[in-house]
């Protein structure tokens, strides 16, 4: 009997393990092939290959050793003073000197490849993400910062912005950012009871900030930018969007080293980003500098916000992209029914569908970044071009991307079967790290509602995608490529773009035909816009994958924009579309709550 219990146990299962994540993945390789100037590519390609290795062999132990020892607040000090200092791992604070080293804000503006340096970077971050313990949160607002400082070029910030873009681990900065407050983290103007007060007799610009921020991540970095509201002549804070401005504020002061008027109240505590933290703090008349005109403090920080979102959306492929590594190498070690999980149909399936997904979210993120470096360097009008497409792919891209992470994470967890749920393979915490990202940095419903905004606003920033797309398809219908199911794709998309074409066409032209008191005659159904944006989504990367497909003529990368068309792409439902049943639809939704 004994010896029975000791046979079963002498069996034990190989671990998945991970190879050079940059040259293991073909699908990135190919696609900075198509995206990136071959003299380009050829010089900055050494420099991913090794880090590639670096990311597996020593950041990833990081991050996994910043989760298991998170971050801590001590409130007090021995002797009773309050000091409110964020304790982190030496894991963390390792991460902050490899981000530096590995120049991973510095590429972005150093711009040594002109448009593509944002590719480079956001490659190198695609890379990171995964194993770097959230380590790319602090990053992304780093970026995001480091962009609004320099557009402001304000010549007292310049400084900020060299420790923002330093690739010097000691003189790195990372910087915040405070929008959210208990009343409101979408609806900002809302929800933002922080006043700002010109701080009596100092300079223009001076301001001193009172009020609460609720979620406050990256507390440990030195900076941050907040949204604040503003006071009228009367010393009232004026309301709505029009009160806030944004400001800038150091987190310590630089001479004493004590925070500069804030309190941190605790660290929040989490479902996952457990190596993150984010803190509830006050800011108890805190130095600020005010870095937008008053009631711009929104249209500011958005310059921030875009940034960060496709930091996200590089978070959501990355995160995809190990999961499925992981799975992919275990199907090869792991036997089920007699056979290794490769060697089954069904089991192939499940990774090719991962395959496909990530693939599709890897595209919108390179393109976006590709559109980014554009918008940043490129000659006008190529640049306007580039900053128009950007306005609607940012938040596009971001919502979807955050969205399939989700589902892509939960059925890569699931394909390890009960081991997918133990905690000390590292894996739930893929899971529970992905579940963030459809949250902050705008919640997927009012991204879709900020697509349609800046649709309605800007009609020409739609025009220009979906021209974008015709030529992607004529491209590939001009190669002749003998294969059917991509010919069925392309006809599939080019379908399928004109009934969203269709289906916006109707509300521009009621916007522009709207009654003398400015309300539209048919209003934009409202319930429709996630399922707008999803479709717009679909349809980009159809586009992109039909395109490269067409250009490297590969079987693989064909397969991979067939099965990506295969089902549809636009999910616009007709009853909203149509103004004859638009009160119906509404009424069904009514009853359907009511149920
Ligand atoms: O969650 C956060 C940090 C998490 C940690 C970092 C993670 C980073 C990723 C890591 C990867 C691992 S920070 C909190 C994030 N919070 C949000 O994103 C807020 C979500 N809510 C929205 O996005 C809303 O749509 C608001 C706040 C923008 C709506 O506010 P308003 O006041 O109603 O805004 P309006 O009226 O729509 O826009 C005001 C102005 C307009 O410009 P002007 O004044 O010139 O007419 C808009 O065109 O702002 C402009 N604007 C934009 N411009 C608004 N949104 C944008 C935009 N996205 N791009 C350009
Ligand atoms: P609400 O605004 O109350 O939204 C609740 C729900 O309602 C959401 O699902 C939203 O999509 C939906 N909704 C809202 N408006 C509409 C509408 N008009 N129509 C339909 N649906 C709608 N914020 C910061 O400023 N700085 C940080 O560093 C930061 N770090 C964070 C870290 C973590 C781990 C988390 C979870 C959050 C963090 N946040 C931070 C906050 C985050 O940005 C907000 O939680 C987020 O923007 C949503 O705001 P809210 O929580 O107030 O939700």
């Amino acid at each position: 009997m004994n010896t029975s219990v000791s046979t079963r146990h002498a069996w034990v299962q190989e671990p998945p393990s991970l190879g050079n994540q940059y040259t293991d993945d073909t699908a990135l390789r190919d696609i900075l092939r198509t995206v990136v100037p071959s003299e380009d590519l050829e010089r900055f390609e050494p420099d991913l290959e090794r880090f590639g290795w670096r990311v597996v062999t020593e950041v990833k132990d990081l991050g996994q050793r910043a989760e298991r020892e998170p971050p801590r607040l001590e409130s007090y000090d021995a002797w009773g003073s309050r000091i409110d200092k964020v304790v982190t791992s030496t894991a963390w604070k390792a991460l902050h000197d490899i981000a530096a080293e590995e120049g991973l804000i510095a590429t972005g503006y150093e711009r040594n490849f002109g448009a593509a340096s944002r590719v480079y970077q956001f490659t190198k971050l695609y890379l990171f993400a995964s194993s770097s313990g959230l380590y790319s949160c602090p990053l992304a607002m780093t970026d995001g910062a480091a962009r609004v400082l320099e557009l402001s070029r304000d010549p007292h910030l310049l400084k900020s912005f060299a420790r923002l873009t330093s690739r010097d681990p000691h003189e790195f900065w990372t910087s915040g950012q405070w929008m959210t407050e208990k009343a409101g983290g979408s609806d900002v103007a809302g929800g933002t009871e922080t006043l700002a007060k010109p701080k009596e007799g100092a300079a223009d610009g001076e301001y001193e900030l009172h009020g609460q921020k609720w979620f406050t991540s990256a507390a440990d970095g030195e900076m941050s930018l907040a949204l604040a509201r503003c006071l009228d002549q009367q010393g009232s804070p004026i309301p709505g969007t029009r009160g806030l401005a944004l400001f800038y504020v150091e987190m310590r002061d630089s001479d004493t080293g004590t925070l500069n008027l804030i309190k941190l109240h605790r660290l929040k505590n989490k479902l996952g980003t457990k190596q993150l933290p984010t803190a509830e703090l006050s800011l108890e008349g805190t130095p600020a500098r005010r870095l937008s005109l008053v009631g711009k403090g929104v249209a500011a920080i958005a310059k921030m916000i875009n940034i960060t979102r496709l930091h996200n959306t590089a978070a959501a492929a990355s995160a995809m992209r190990r999961v499925l590594a992981l799975a992919r190498d275990y199907a090869g070690r792991r036997r089920a029914f007699g056979k290794l999980l490769i060697d089954q149909p069904l089991a192939r399936g499940t990774l090719a569908w991962m395959e496909v997904r990530t693939r599709g979210c890897l595209h919108i993120l390179l393109d976006a970044a590709r559109l980014l470096g554009e918008a940043e360097t490129a000659p006008s009008p190529r640049s306007e071009r580039a900053s128009a497409v950007l306005r609607l792919l940012t938040p596009v891209a971001k919502l979807f991307s955050a969205k399939e992470a989700v589902r892509v994470c939960s059925e890569g967890i699931e394909f390890f079967g009960g081991q997918g749920y133990i905690e000390d393979t590292g894996l739930p915490g893929i899971l529970r790290d992905a579940q963030v990202l459809p949250i902050w940095e705008g919640a997927t419903n009012v991204l879709s509602l900020d697509v349609q905004r800046a649709l309605l606003k800007e009609p020409t920033s739609l025009a220009a995608l979906l021209e974008d797309l015709q030529g992607r398809l004529d491209h590939a219908a001009s190669r002749q490529l003998a294969c059917p199911r991509l010919d069925l794709a392309v006809t599939g998309t080019r379908a399928a773009s004109r009934e969203l074409s269709q289906w916006v066409q109707q509300f521009q032209h009621n916007v522009s035909s709207a009654h003398d008191d400015g309300t539209a005659v048919h209003a934009w159904p409202e319930e429709e816009s996630r399922s707008f944006a999803f479709s717009l989504a679909r349809l980009h990367i159809a586009g992109l994958m039909i395109n490269h497909a067409a250009v490297t003529k590969d079987k693989v990368d064909m397969q991979a924009a067939a099965r990506w068309c295969c089902k549809p792409l636009v999910t616009i439902s007709s009853t909203s579309a149509d103004p004859s049943l638009g009160a119906w639809g509404k009424s069904a939704e009514d009853s359907l709550l009511a149920m």
